[in-house]
């Protein structure tokens, strides 16, 4: 089933951003317009481009497949192909796919008259990716600095960049992200649990309304922030869990190039020791 017989009256003409009416049209379920077009552009260039990569050697591992970014030596110039100038093609193209696709958003919710939410909490994610492979590297002075494009690579990155810092737990940006991260994922344990256990009562009982959902939080920890209030605060939480980890990464090395544990010091600099 392509379309569900009420979604009809939701296909509703204009809200594009470019191009009026032109591509202002519905592929099976799929709304097409503008930007539906480019993000297909940029994705299809892009995975060739990772193909052509991958068959270019040494290896079709799967894990082991890298598409590394220029010697650094370079700098902020373009490399030929084979020296980098691949990772950056595909950089290019995965950052058209991915604001063409958040545009793409932007559309389709002033079709339906929505807020803009949607394409907003998609571009901080764009944003998280845009200071590993532009921000970052631009500072620097040097795309090499971008991360290498593969499975363990990519990893090997990470842990090489964290090293390079001696100990990234330190680094306190880094330490708020994570903190993100986790109170992400507890609130959204708390909120599918309790949606679960309150649209799955016992047999011949009917399914619990939100009342019952605040009356269990009230008198578990005598608080409920409500059924609005919960997406709100996950949403609040999943984008700065994705800004701070955008900004942990921008500080380290444009902003402090020491170990983070020695960012540490002004505290024990504090002039209340002596
Ligand atoms: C809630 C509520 C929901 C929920 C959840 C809560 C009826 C369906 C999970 C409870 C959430 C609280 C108390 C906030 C916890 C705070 C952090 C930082 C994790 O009250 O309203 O709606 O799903």
């Amino acid at each position: 089933m392509s379309m569900l017989s009420f979604e009809r009256k939701y296909r509703v003409r204009g809200g594009t951003l470019v191009g009026g009416d032109l591509f202002d049209f519905w592929v099976g379920p799929f709304y097409v317009g503008f930007f539906g077009v480019l993000t297909l552009f940029f994705s299809v260039i892009g995975t060739a481009l990772i193909v052509y990569g991958a068959a270019l050697g040494p290896t079709w591992n799967l894990w082991q497949i890298n598409i590394a970014p220029p010697d650094l030596s370079y700098g902020l110039g373009l490399a030929p192909l084979q020296e980098g100038g691949l990772w950056q093609l595909i950089t290019i193209c995965a950052i058209g796919a991915f604001v063409s696709w958040a545009l793409r958003q932007a559309e389709i919710a002033r079709k339906l008259g929505m807020g803009y939410h949607i394409p907003f909490a998609f571009s901080v994610a764009i944003f998280a990716f845009i200071s590993l492979v532009v921000i970052r590297p631009v500072l620097l002075g040097a795309w090499g600095h971008g991360f290498p494009y593969g499975i363990l690579s990519h990893l090997d990155w990470v842990s090489n960049v964290g090293y390079q810092y001696l100990h990234f737990h330190y680094n306190p940006a880094h330490m708020i992200a994570v903190s993100f991260f986790f109170a992400t994922v507890f609130a959204l344990s708390l909120h599918g649990s309790l949606i679960l256990s309150a649209t799955n009562p016992k047999k011949g009982e009917r399914v619990k309304t939100p009342e019952y959902e605040d009356t269990f939080f009230r008198d578990t920890i005598g608080y409920s922030i409500g059924t609005l209030g919960i997406h709100r605060l996950g949403l609040f939480l999943a984008l700065n869990a994705g800004f701070w980890s955008a900004v942990c990464i921008i500080l380290s090395g444009p902003f402090w190039t020491r170990g983070w544990p020695e960012w540490w010091n002004w505290w024990l600099d504090l002039p209340i020791w002596s």
